[in-house]
């Protein structure tokens, strides 16, 4: 059997070794969450949400620990990481209210009554990215176990620690065994076989676009359900007539939040070529002023990228003919650091301006009008996410239809809440999480017509 050694982003020491989950193994997991799914499909709505609630105050009693584990095994800021497992608890305890809500229907027909049952889809497959191990976790996990659906999680092979301990608070919330497990190891064998197995009736994958495509095709064979959240080239889209003040100030967090590692990064400011100089002097102290450093420290706002590797990915998107406009800082020494990074002016071909980066670098482009910030912001494969800042409420509601993206913000840089639905448009994802029609997602409508003559 294989381990992996979880390495602490800001340090570069070693965590913890993690063992390999084998193909066999998923296998027997997959067979355990499909005979534990028989039982959890049986358990009265009211005492599955009760379970869940349960589990929620598990999640919330350890929420410190989990904070931690977070810091250690990933980098992020410790507050950023209190954030994260409140969001476990939080959606957890939201979705804990639908078993008793999950109604069918009752249809008008001739000669009988007609009545629909929203079926749980059986054992569902999570494969869960590096960047948010937790909220992402629990955003497939709670509305899959709600519906009565059995999970068998693989978290990314990097940040397997939060993960495994959600598992274990699971079963000490009382859940029975088998109905929701973590399986960690590499995608190419856990993620695989959890794509390829029969008895695995819907995928829930959250990573890159590449990935998705592959898991797509791989659940074809078994016309399997899937959602998809993929990656984002989400436009920061600032009107003249805006309030450039507060553009500014939010735009670091709108794009370095979790050092830029993060689907929903507005990484490609556009900016109307009037206040392009105003909106530049302010975004410069903005930028600067980024606290990034030791992520174990409460006001640390920013911490490193998650490897080795990945930093470098990212610093080749800054060769050294780049045009950097003007950065942050960052520590020297241990750890994966990078710092936040303008780049202005940019080519429209330049791969800063076209491709995911995933890091803690933002192109800043200047508009002429309304037409070219929406063709600007249209202008890429991904439809993920964004923000429009304008005082001009018609103008906010024209371009947020226009743009085709899943989640915008106007005036704001907020991305994600767990009660209002959340995905993407073109190559940005397949269906939808969060909000309240989620639990649907992992239902099934099975129609019954009972005669009456
Ligand atoms: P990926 O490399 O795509 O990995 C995501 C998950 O898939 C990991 O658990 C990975 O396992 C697993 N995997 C890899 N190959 C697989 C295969 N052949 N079959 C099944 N599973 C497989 O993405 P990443 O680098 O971890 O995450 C970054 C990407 O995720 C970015 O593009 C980002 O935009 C996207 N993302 C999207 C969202 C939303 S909500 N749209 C949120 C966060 C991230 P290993 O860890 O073993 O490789």
């Amino acid at each position: 059997m294989t381990s992996y050694t979880v390495i602490n982003p800001a340090t570069e020491q070693p965590v913890t070794q993690v063992e390999h989950t084998t193909a066999e193994q998923t296998d027997a997991a997959v067979e355990r969450a499909a005979r534990a799914q028989e039982s959890w499909r049986a358990v009265a709505p009211g005492d599955r949400g009760r379970l869940l609630r349960r589990f929620a105050e598990q999640v919330d009693g350890h929420s410190a620990e989990l904070a931690a584990l977070e810091t250690a095994g990933s980098g992020h800021p410790i507050g950023a990481a209190t954030w994260e497992a409140g969001q476990v608890r939080d959606v957890l305890a939201y979705y804990a209210a639908a078993p008793e809500r999950l109604t069918g229907r009752q249809i008008p027909v001739p000669g009988g009554l007609d009545v629909t049952f929203k079926e749980p889809l059986g054992v569902v497959g999570l494969i869960v990215p590096w960047n948010f191990p937790m909220p992402i976790l629990s955003w497939g996990m709670a509305p899959a176990l709600a519906a009565g659906c059995t999970v068998v999680a693989k978290p990314a092979e990097m940040t397997p620690l939060t993960a495994i301990r959600i598992g274990e608070l699971a079963l000490d919330a009382g859940l029975p065994d088998g109905v929701f497990q973590v399986l960690p190891g590499k995608g190419s064998v856990v993620g695989q076989r959890l794509v390829d197995h029969p008895l695995v009736r819907k995928i829930v994958f959250t990573g890159s676009t590449e990935v998705g495509q592959q898991i797509m095709a791989g659940c074809a064979r078994n016309i399997k359900r899937l959602t998809l959240e993929l990656g984002g080239k989400s436009a920061n889209i600032v009107f003249a007539d805006a309030d450039i003040e507060r553009a500014a100030a939010s735009a670091p967090y709108a794009v370095f939040d979790n050092a830029g590692q993060d689907c929903c990064a507005r990484s490609r400011i556009l900016v109307e070529s009037s206040v392009l100089d105003r909106f530049m002097e302010l975004l410069e102290p903005a930028v600067t002023g980024v606290r990034v450093g030791d992520p174990t420290a409460a006001d640390t706002e920013m911490g490193p990228l998650i490897s080795a590797a990945h930093r470098a990915h990212v610093a080749s998107y800054v060769p050294a003919d780049a045009p950097v406009a003007f950065r942050g800082s960052a520590p020297d020494g241990a750890g994966f650091w990078y710092p936040p990074t303008v780049l202005a002016p940019v080519a429209a071909s330049a791969p800063a301006y076209t491709e995911e980066i995933f890091g803690p670098v933002v192109t800043v482009t200047p508009f002429a009008d309304e037409a070219e910030a929406v063709s600007l912001a249209n202008d890429t494969p991904y439809g993920l996410s964004g923000s429009i800042w304008t005082e001009n409420v018609g103008r906010a509601i024209r371009v947020a239809r226009a743009v085709e993206t899943g989640n915008l913000s106007v005036n704001s840089h907020s991305s994600v809440r767990y009660w209002t639905p959340f995905g993407g448009f073109k190559q940005s994802g397949l269906g939808r999480e969060l909000g309240p029609d989620a639990v649907d997602a992992f239902t099934d409508v099975k129609n019954v017509f009972i005669a009456t003559n």
